[in-house]
């Protein structure tokens, strides 16, 4: 392939160090506000909000810049209905008998089961797919690489974009995933990552007391 013309890079913005330190504390504290949700309010997202945190989400790093992350947006209450039936249906055989007692364990603080009534009420899931393959402009098969952490790190960006917008979100990993594949139609090369519930926090959502590990244990500098 011919190589890609090159320009001089002139989007980078350096701050003073003053500057730099203020703004990476202001950008930990508004991430440290972020939480998980499971109580979700029906109002709906406004559309151009989400579509500019999928377009944030789109600028992650990933391999050769192939992109290989397809976003399914769902506000269809009936396709929401058949989601939450697919998921619930996989969560009733994990949480009964496929789910080792070591997982439920470590489950049970958060008091989740199969229910999973938001993936109704919340007016947003987002289907996460990477893309194993993708089409070129003239139609031919393309390898991607390294599609899990291309669509993790988009995935991350997404959570963040959407935090930041003011909207909440949850991610819910019902396994296996395939029946989105047959529910939202899209072929075998697109395999399900994560769904992310998004939308605004019920009135009476509650969240579990927990702490995120200090810098000591989860960093090391050499
Ligand atoms: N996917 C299941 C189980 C579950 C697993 C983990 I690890 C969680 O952090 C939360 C839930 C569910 O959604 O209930």
């Amino acid at each position: 392939m011919k190589p890609f013309p090159h320009i001089p890079l002139n989007s980078y913005q350096g701050y003073p160090p003053e500057e730099m330190l203020e703004r990476a504390v202001a950008f930990r504290q508004e991430l440290q506000r972020r939480r998980t949700i499971r109580q979700f309010s029906s109002q709906p997202v406004p559309q151009e909000v989400i579509e500019n945190c999928l377009l944030a989400a789109g600028t992650a790093p990933n391999g050769a810049n192939l992109q290989p992350w397809r976003f399914v947006v769902v506000r269809d209450p009936q396709i929401k209905a058949q989601i939450r039936e697919g998921a619930e249906k996989e969560e009733r055989e994990f949480y009964q008998n496929r789910a080792p007692q070591e997982w439920l364990q470590a489950l049970e603080p958060f008091g989740t089961d199969e229910n999973k009534p938001y993936l109704e009420t919340a007016p947003c899931l987002i289907i996460i797919f990477g893309m194993k393959s993708s089409s070129d402009s003239e139609g031919n098969t393309v390898k991607n690489y390294y599609v899990n952490e291309s669509v993790g790190i988009a995935t991350g960006f997404l959570i963040a974009a959407l935090h930041h917008a003011g909207l909440a979100t949850l991610t819910h990993t019902p396994s296996p995933m395939g029946f989105l594949n047959s529910i939202l139609g899209r072929p075998e090369n697109e395999k399900p990552f994560l769904v992310l519930v998004a939308g605004y926090p019920a009135e009476d959502a509650v969240v579990p007391i927990i702490t995120k590990k200090p810098l000591e244990e989860i960093a090391v500098f050499l």
